[in-house]
């Protein structure tokens, strides 16, 4: 293309971008407490999308963009992105890498919108990271989200496959080692910037996300001591949502010994309450399963007694003393701690 066509095309491009965004509904929207914005955040280090160039070149993208499937939504994309855009698809799942940015339509308005993340670590922080977005709808609105931790890891994902947005995700190592991640994705009227936080940590593997389970998170609990319990979840409509039954206790060693009698609630094989149990003194359980992903906002855990059966407590939690309490009883007055003495 000779350089006065390409000046023309940019020209009317840049123009139909500017018109076009002149009616987009750009919202600002304000930041959780979680997610203050920096003073400084860094400058984009490719332009935004709809500013001055519109047709990036498409190879942005982090250079270990893994396969796009046969269904993967970069063969369905809308005309008027340019290849290489990321626009969604089953089990995409692309890791960000810090310092470039991606293509991606994250709002589903056909406009190009871009991401960056960055490592903005400066001297005696900890471990400092920044998600970025710029979106083509309104170019000179930026959104950014930060996140301290050792490793820093970001994705794009796709949870649900029908609503037209992506979803940015950002793990964070937390407060007092309570780690959580923070998700971002446009709102369903495609205005403003959502930001949610998910209890617990995504562990960098192979595939973090899939369509059918969602993405891996492990979490610390209080209950039956401190706990590793795990879970998949996804974003639905109203924000994070599990996507199996519950929490699972992942490390529990020898088990818990019952410090007295104990009744509960018997399990049959489909897990549904059938009648009472009694845990002998001296008996071992093993915690399996909890509904909450803290002590505080678990209703019950399933324990293992030494004949394999299953049985129920329920889970209450005491806001005053912050003792997690098993049908109405202290729990370390009802079990002893595998490494108690
Ligand atoms: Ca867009
Ligand atoms: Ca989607």
């Amino acid at each position: 293309m000779s350089t006065i066509k390409r000046f023309f095309v940019i020209t009317l491009a840049l123009m139909l971008t500017l018109a076009a965004a002149s009616f987009a509904g750009c919202t600002h929207n304000g930041r959780p407490d979680a997610a203050e914005k920096p003073e400084k955040p860094p400058e984009m280090t490719a332009a935004p999308a709809g500013e001055t160039d519109p047709l990036p070149e498409a190879s942005a993208a982090p250079t270990d963009e893994p396969e796009p499937t046969s269904d993967n939504a970069l063969d369905q994309r809308p005309v008027g992105l340019p290849e290489g855009t990321v626009t969604g698809g089953a089990d995409l799942c692309i890791e960000l890498v810090s310092g470039e940015t991606v293509n991606c339509d994250i709002d589903g308005d056909e406009r190009l919108d871009t991401l960056l993340f960055n490592d903005i670590s400066e001297a005696g922080d900890d471990r400092h990271f920044m998600v970025t977005v710029s979106r083509g709808a309104c170019p000179d609105e930026q959104e950014s989200l930060e996140a301290f931790s050792i490793e820093g890891h970001a994705w794009i994902v796709d949870c649900d496959l029908d609503d037209g947005r992506l979803e940015i995700i950002l793990t964070d190592d937390g407060e007092s080692g309570d780690p959580s991640s923070s998700v971002m994705r446009v709102d369903a009227a495609g205005k403003e910037i959502e930001i949610f936080r998910i209890p617990g940590v995504i562990i960098d593997e192979e595939s973090p996300f899939t369509s059918e389970n969602g993405f891996r998170t492990i979490s610390e609990t209080g209950l039956m001591g401190s706990q590793f319990i795990e879970s998949h979840m996804r974003i639905g409509a109203d924000g994070p949502e599990l996507t199996e039954e519950g929490w699972r206790f992942t490390e529990v060693g020898a088990g818990y010994e019952a410090r007295k009698e104990l009744t509960a609630t018997l399990l049959d094989n489909n897990g549904e309450p059938a009648g009472e149990a009694v845990i002998a003194k001296g008996e071992r359980v093993r915690p399996v399963l909890t509904d909450g992903e803290y002590a505080r906002r678990s209703t019950y855990v399933v324990l293992e007694l030494e004949d394999g059966s299953r049985v129920r407590m329920d889970v209450t939690f005491n806001e005053e003393t912050y003792q997690v309490m098993l049908n109405g009883e202290e729990q370390f007055a009802c079990f002893r701690l595998p490494d108690e003495g």
